[in-house]
């Protein structure tokens, strides 16, 4: 779009080449009408410079360098802590082409909110022009970014979460594509006003232009409102470049696993925000599976590719980790913590007395005094008196993959690796069973496009809702869920005709609860278990049984070595009751009316099957 057209160009670096971004920074310029423009050079100087900015000016605290050496903690408004959904818009030319599962405005209604919004709104703030690539720079997969952005913040938070800088102008050369993105916090300093530590504004709006391609942000300066590389960006505005291009944005983490033998399969996992990914992601196998490797690609996000074999190859486009830090620690997560250890940015976990930082379940130990996230006092007193939590339950950690003892070699290779099997997760504390294995890619098409999932802290609203959430890319699909749901069947399709093996594709839930309420399995490492029935399963080598809706494991088809999980509890969650299942096949049946336009007629055919196998 032309913000504000024929505004004087203003000055750019020699190394910036691209005269189109020259003109688009004039004009987001002109129009925002920011003091400073900065372009970003991605150099450790620079990060340096706006962490000791940061600091000075109280968005930042910088931590004790002897116990976390070059990191930082952010605390931030206490309105702006979270993915703001109900806010988060794509703009397709035809409502259609969004889907019934995404907010629409009319594009030129929305260009002509979004232009009074930023008319003015970097006044007395500078503008940072930060050029990032998804996927390792100059691989023929990956794909260039330009944010502009009035948050320091989000400058340093790219660095680590992207691989950031000047040379991604020398990929972009004169003539190069990017995608344009957008952000402010929304709130203009007029001339000697105080800024704030958090500055950020109650209006706020995550736009997606799918057909020009572009991304505009304002008013939150939190995670993927305004790190706009991540789910705005590598899923959004992906998932439109795959379905025009034959390829796969989501929502997965991506895993390899060797055996002791030393063959080695990678899988790609979807589960929802808060669920795990990054835990599963960097699992440690447990007790009883010596020699076993889990090595990690990604935890957030898979750009999967038919490769030249006709099979699926996957990349993660991200450099970083932007973890959930509650619940993280040594016994759950122990590549997490020693990813952690140094060069970190936290946001609103909480402040040690040690100037060390601090969340809930991170040590068995909760410190006798505290500075939580809204940077007040807290003690284990306060907190059980008044059910304040120390840390946010969204608070996050910004770390860079390169820190991850669990890497995986092949983490940056750009012809990516090659997928063995999907899985897909809900958190269920009802119905679901520990796992099942789909008969066929259109019946893992259909348990896919129809898991439900209980609300976390990772979007603002209410936690425990139980919510459809199709490929966990509800609210990341980029276009109409149902041509979504038919990409899939169609990529499923391209694979056969190649005469390839389809990958397996899993259904799993770890967080089945007991009577009180208790999760049952223990889930982290003990996840190895059914990890490894299911690449037996794609290699043909374990037992299962069929029933209603796919294929699940005995208690004898898993491996308890060095385990005393019992057949009792075993049972607990894997058992299938007829009377929740018909319950949640009305929902599946309210999830399909909704997204009944373009619905493919394969998963409707496959509902009346299990409606029928249930009946029976
Ligand atoms: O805030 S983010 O969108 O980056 C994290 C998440 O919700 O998965
Ligand atoms: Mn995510």
């Amino acid at each position: 779009m032309s913000a504000v057209p024929n505004s004087p160009r203003i000055p750019a670096p020699v190394w910036v080449k691209n005269p189109k971004l020259i003109a688009w920074v004039s004009e987001i310029a002109a129009l925002t009408k920011p003091d400073n423009v900065y372009w970003c050079d991605g150099s450790q100087e620079e990060y340096d410079r706006l962490c000791a900015q940061m600091v000075a000016q109280g968005t930042m605290k910088k931590l004790n360098s002897a116990k976390r050496p070059n990191s930082f903690l952010a605390l931030s408004d206490p309105s702006d802590v979270a993915r703001v959904e109900d806010r988060t818009f794509i703009c397709s030319e035809k409502k259609e082409d969004a889907g019934p599962t995404n907010n629409w405005m009319e594009p030129a209604e929305m260009r002509t909110t979004l232009h009074d919004l930023f008319d003015g709104c970097m006044r007395g703030r500078t503008l940072y022009v930060v050029p990032f690539s998804m996927g390792p720079l100059g691989s023929h997969i990956s794909q260039i970014g330009i944010e502009l952005s009035d948050s320091p913040y989000v400058a340093v938070n790219m660095r680590i979460m992207t691989r950031m800088g000047k040379a991604v102008y020398d990929v972009l050369g004169a003539h190069g594509e990017f995608v344009p993105c957008v952000h402010s916090v929304g709130k203009p300093l007029a001339a000697g006003e105080k800024d704030v530590a958090w500055p950020c504004n109650a209006t706020k709006y995550i736009v997606h232009y799918p057909e020009t391609r572009e991304i505009w942000s304002f008013g939150s300066g939190y995670g993927g409102n305004a790190l706009l590389g991540k789910k705005c960006f590598s899923l959004r505005i992906a998932s439109t470049m795959g379905r025009d291009q034959g390829w796969l944005a989501e929502h997965m983490l991506i895993l390899g696993v060797e055996n002791p033998q030393g063959k080695k399969h990678y899988v790609a996992a979807a589960f929802p925000s808060a669920c795990g990914k990054t835990n599963f992601a960097m699992l440690i196998p447990p007790k009883g599976f010596e020699g076993w490797k889990v090595t990690t690609i990604g935890d957030d996000i898979a750009w999967i590719k038919p490769g030249p074999d006709g099979r699926l190859y996957a990349i993660n486009p991200e450099a970083g980790y932007f973890g959930v830090a509650p619940g993280t620690s040594e016994k759950t997560n122990f590549n997490a913590m020693a990813t952690l250890k140094e060069n970190v940015i936290f946001t609103n976990v909480a402040l040690a007395d040690d100037g060390d930082i601090w969340w809930e379940g991170m040590t068995k130990e909760v410190p006798a005094h505290l500075t939580d996230w809204q940077g007040k006092d807290w003690t284990p007193e306060i907190g059980k008196e008044t059910g304040r939590k120390a840390a946010h339950p969204n608070a996050r950690f910004t770390a860079a993959a390169s820190q991850c003892p669990s890497v995986d070699p092949a983490w940056q290779n750009p012809a990516g690796v090659p997928i063995s099997a999907f899985i897909f997760g809900g958190r269920r504390s009802t119905t679901v069973p520990l796992v099942t294995e789909a008969r066929s890619w259109t019946e893992g098409v259909y348990m896919a496009a129809t898991m439900g999932s209980e609300t976390t802290a990772a979007q603002a609203g209410a936690t425990g809702i139980v919510r459809r959430d199709p490929f966990a890319m509800l609210p990341f699909c980029g276009y109409n869920m149902s041509d979504y749901f038919a990409h899939w069947l169609n990529i499923g399709r391209r694979i056969e005709t190649s005469g390839q093996k389809l990958p397996g594709i899993f259904c799993v839930n770890w967080f089945r609860t007991d009577a009180d309420g208790k999760f049952v399995w223990p889930g982290f490492g003990e996840n190895m278990r059914v990890l490894k029935w299911m690449l037996d399963r794609i290699e043909g080598q374990a037992g299962g049984v069929e029933h209603i809706f796919g294929v699940t494991p005995r208690y004898e088809d898993l491996s308890w070595n060095g385990s005393d999980f019992s057949q009792a509890d075993f049972d607990k969650i894997t058992s299938i009751e007829a009377a929740a299942w018909k319950k949640e096949l009305e929902l599946h049946a309210e999830l399909f009316k909704q997204l009944e336009y373009h619905l493919p007629a394969e998963l409707g055919m496959v509902k009346s099957q299990l409606e029928k196998r249930l009946a029976a």
